[in-house]
């Protein structure tokens, strides 16, 4: 069976699971755990040499980077193309959609919420800016489209991972309010999919403790972010 190493809080690694939850796909979840440092083992970079999670394993195919990893899950399940669409205009607008959250929404939430919550950095302006632009990017996007999901008037793999990259403003309590687009889609996505928005709650509600509790004990050291100073 498929392997999937993931964190239980990261947003690519809970987008893996709801695909793999839409596709009805049977495989082994292996949790790593981030405050211990398990991927930062010599085993894990063997399998990962960009040290992130997740992982998948099928086969003799091993592979991090989720939005790949969603768009193998559905090449190889989605006969039909349920979650990410044959037609190549269609297909197209996904494959837009996981690029800007990769390069853009996914990195400067993770910048601006995730990095002060496990690491010894503030929330600057700068950091603001670069958020609202992307949500003011990602709303216009909405308009141009009239789509009632993110890529398309159906589910798809973009949505997995731009509702996961989300939850990262929800548990620092950013009000979606200014982007009533944006705003929508999130909040009708948790009444429309509870199956999919469970797997995402329970990352929220530990990022939600996080950002209140910051006084996790890490015993490593990461290789590039600064670690926080005692804040007790
Ligand atoms: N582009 C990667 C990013 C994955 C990612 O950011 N994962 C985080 C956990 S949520 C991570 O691995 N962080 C490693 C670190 O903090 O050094 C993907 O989409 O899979």
């Amino acid at each position: 069976t498929m392997k999937l190493y993931a964190v239980s809080d990261g947003p690519p690694s809970l987008a893996c699971r709801q695909a793999l939850k839409a596709l009805n796909i049977n495989y082994e979840l292996i949790p790593v755990d981030y405050c211990k440092g398990e991927f930062l083992t010599k085993e894990y970079e063997e399998l990962n040499p960009q040290r992130e999670i997740p992982t998948l394993v099928d086969g003799d195919l091993t592979m991090g980077e989720s939005h790949a990893i969603l768009q193998y899950l559905c090449d190889k399940y989605d006969k039909e193309g349920k979650y990410y669409p044959k037609d190549p205009k269609a297909r197209a607008l996904v494959n837009h959609r996981l690029c800007f959250n990769l390069t853009t929404y996914y990195r400067n939430i993770s910048e601006y919420a995730f990095g002060p919550m496990f690491f010894e950095y503030e929330r600057t302006e700068m950091g603001l800016k670069k958020l609202k632009m992307s949500l003011d990017v990602f709303e216009k996007y909405f308009t141009r489209t009239n789509f009632i999901y993110c890529a398309a008037n159906t589910l798809t793999i973009a949505d997995f991972a731009m509702i996961t990259a989300t939850i990262g403003l929800e548990a620092i309590n950013f009000s979606l309010q200014p982007w009533p687009k944006v705003n929508k889609w999130y909040n009708d996505f948790k009444v429309k999919h509870p199956e999919f928005w469970e797997i995402a709650a329970g990352g929220l509600k530990e990022l939600s403790d996080y950002e209140k509790n910051p006084d996790m004990t890490m015993t490593w050291v990461h290789p590039i972010h600064p670690m926080r100073k005692s804040k007790k």
